[in-house]
């Protein structure tokens, strides 16, 4: 497998996000990259390239141009506000919720930050453009590299901040560029007449989801922690099945916390099911690993000897595959877990 890793990943370094009334450290942090391409260096599953620079336009198929013209600028507005920012992040506390206007943009930064965000726990930071914009260039180089002569199996979008709760128009989750939405759409752009999203992080791919809630062409498939209980809380749930045109091509697959590896296992044998009933043409695997036991803020209990078994499975499915990273806060842990189902997939 091809393997794209975001050069420019540890500009984005959050310091503290909001947690139960104060700011603690950010779980989503560079060493968490550093750790995967360390196992990757003993272990070497496949060949490390690197991802050419995308136009803005790549960007425009996923993401709405006010959304990325906020972004490519926040941390410019943020420091003008005030110098001393600098030298602290950016994170939101006011949000246009029901009954509000989206319509029309603030020109109040606080205000901007909230209209494009759904939480305070994703700090924005001096280099979270540069790293997000470069991780975004990864996934579509990785999609791309799938439609290639002689494409490998699969190729690997190795990049933080994650993708999967970013939507077209918002971050959060410690998402700003949905990447996995962004290798999906451009495998379609490509010629892939039909494309899945296999989403198996701990927490509900709900970016992804709403990008795609009403297209037949474009299957995402969620297995998370149910949301009644866990984040992002507001999504997620066995019930949301698509909507017009893309009524049944969205499934969420929600487990208890506390989950084991049984319970997991059975709910990815009807992910796969589903997936192959659709016969996509491609697919795109949303892998966060903070489905891990020991991971610090999520509640399955996967071991990592666990993990060859996912990339085995989602490997029988016998199509060219592109992984985007998402979640996995046991930083230790987190190179081992990623690697193993990459590895269990070339296995296989
Ligand atoms: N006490 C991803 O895994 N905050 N995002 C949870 C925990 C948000 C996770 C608070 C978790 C977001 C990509
Ligand atoms: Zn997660």
């Amino acid at each position: 497998m091809l393997i794209y890793a975001n050069p420019l990943h540890a500009r984005h370094e959050g310091r503290h996000e909001m947690f139960r009334g104060q700011l603690v450290p950010c779980h989503e942090t560079p060493a968490r990259l550093e750790h995967v391409l360390a196992e990757l260096a003993r272990r070497p599953v496949g060949e490390l390239r690197e991802a050419p620079p995308i136009p803005r336009t790549a960007l425009e198929r996923i993401h709405a141009p006010r959304y990325l013209d906020f972004l490519a600028s926040a941390w410019d507005q943020w420091v003008a506000l005030d110098p001393a920012h600098a030298a602290q992040d950016a994170l939101p506390s006011v949000w246009p919720v029901r009954g509000f206007r989206d319509d029309v943009e603030p020109t109040n930064f606080a205000a901007r930050m909230g209209l494009y965000s759904f939480d305070a726990g994703t700090p924005l930071t001096a280099g979270t453009w540069a790293a997000a914009e470069a991780g975004a260039a990864c996934a579509l180089a990785a999609a791309s590299a799938l439609r290639q002569p002689g494409a490998p199996r699969a190729a690997v979008a190795l990049t933080r901040p994650p993708g999967h709760h970013a939507g077209a128009d918002f971050f959060g989750g410690y998402c700003f560029l949905n990447n996995a939405a962004l290798a999906a759409q451009a495998l379609r752009d490509a010629g892939a007449r039909r494309v899945a999203v296999l989403d198996v992080d701990y927490h509900h791919g709900n970016g992804t989801q709403s990008l795609f809630y009403e297209r037949p062409d474009v299957l995402t498939v969620s297995i998370h922690g149910d949301p009644r209980t866990e984040y992002p809380f507001y999504l997620g749930h066995a019930d949301e099945r698509g909507e017009g045109e893309g009524f049944g091509y969205n499934l969420n697959l929600p487990l208890p916390a506390g989950s084991d590896f049984a319970a997991w296992h059975g709910a990815l044998g009807q992910a796969l099911q589903r997936i192959a009933d659709f016969a996509p043409d491609a697919l795109v695997v949303a892998l966060g690993v903070d489905t891990y036991e020991g991971d610090p803020i999520s509640r399955f209990t996967l071991a990592s000897a666990d993990y060859p078994h996912v990339g085995r499975h989602i490997a029988a499915l016998k199509l060219p595959t592109v992984f985007t990273l998402e979640g996995g806060y046991a930083v230790a842990a987190m190179g081992i877990n990623v690697v193993n189902v990459l590895e269990g997939f070339e296995a296989a």
